[in-house]
């Protein structure tokens, strides 16, 4: 929860306006809201768990606490409102791994290359002890980490051409999240990868700054970039989760009982993402292809292939290489 003076010494001026009631339709959040913030539309399944927290809150204190979610990046990126929950500025940020490698190396482990083989694997190891001991090693430096999100397998799509092997991507600029893992992920694949923020990837495709990206069914969808690039090659390169972070500060602040229910509703909240996120990641591809975006199956052999130097090079770490050994007992 937010106190104003706090809240604009911490962070850049557009988004402490939009936090401290300069935003036109915000307005400052009345005592005893809760402030989260995603990069993701209103209707995106991360928002609407969050938004979910945010009504069971209300309903279990007769609403004494609540949720307001600040979607869309309105906040900005991903690294800053980490930044800003460390701080307290923010309450929850909900971000993907891949805002992560860089500042906590050993959360790398989950972007790597074809570390899970599918859905399920993910899921059961996340939802075990390797996930909660993850979760441990993430909370730290002022954030605790509460669960995790789906977020698909990311695939490659661009503009020019269909893509079937690695060979394919050469000369193409391909974005990627501001993350040293992604980059070398993308090199290996044999793209130039350029590092830009999610919400520069649409301007940046339709400018021809890149030729491509790479993520997930629902981000291609509800970013309008597949009116913008209309091939997918579905190459499942990495399954990097999503993260729900809550300040450390903010947790302090609350009773022993209150503290208890955030976190078991952040726990709880998972299996309806899940839901939204099945349903959400079907229709996402349906409406894509409906909409000229051509998928093409590609040389999954080669892809982990080239993609094998990088998982050599970041599994060189000790504790990343732990995790990776326990995830794969779960395969
Ligand atoms: C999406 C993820 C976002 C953001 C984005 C990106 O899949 O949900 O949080 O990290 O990818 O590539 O920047």
């Amino acid at each position: 929860m937010i106190k104003r003076r706090q809240l604009l010494g911490g962070m850049a001026a557009g988004a402490a306006v939009a936090l401290a009631g300069g935003h036109a339709q915000a307005g400052a959040p009345p005592p005893g809201t809760f402030t989260a913030s995603d990069v993701h539309v209103k209707d995106y399944p991360t928002v609407q768990a969050i938004q979910w927290i945010g009504e069971q809150l209300a309903k279990e204190t007769g609403g004494r606490l609540s949720m307001r979610v600040y979607h869309s990046g309105q906040i900005g990126r991903e690294n800053d409102t980490i930044d800003l929950t460390r701080y307290g500025a923010l309450d929850f940020t909900r971000v993907n791994f891949a805002a992560l490698t860089n500042i906590f190396p050993v959360s790398g482990v989950l972007t790597l290359p074809y570390v899970f083989d599918d859905v399920g694997h993910m899921r059961r190891a996340l939802d075990g002890t390797v996930g909660k001991d993850l979760l441990a090693a993430l909370s730290q430096r002022g954030l605790v980490a509460a669960c995790f999100y789906d977020s698909g397998a990311r695939c490659i799509y661009n503009g020019r051409r269909p893509v079937h092997e690695p060979g394919d991507l050469r000369g193409m600029k391909i974005r990627v999240p501001l993350s040293d893992i992604f980059m070398s992920m993308a090199q290996a694949m044999g793209a130039n990868p350029t590092p830009l923020s999610f919400g520069e990837v649409f301007t940046a495709l339709q400018t021809h700054l890149i030729d491509g990206a790479e993520n997930n069914w629902p981000s291609l969808d509800s970013t309008r970039q597949f009116e913008v690039a209309r091939h997918w090659a579905e190459t499942h390169h990495s399954m990097s989760p999503e993260l729900l972070f809550i300040s450390e500060r903010s947790l302090r602040a609350l009773t022993p009982a209150d503290r208890d229910l955030v976190l078991d509703l952040a726990t709880r909240s998972v299996t309806m993402m899940r839901t939204l996120w099945d349903k959400d990641e079907a229709a996402a591809r349906a409406h894509c292809i409906a909409n000229g975006v051509q998928v093409t199956e590609v040389d999954k052999d080669a892809f982990r292939r080239a993609t094998e130097p990088v998982l050599k090079t970041y599994l060189a770490d000790p504790d990343r290489n732990r995790f990776y050994r326990r995830i794969r007992q779960e395969a």
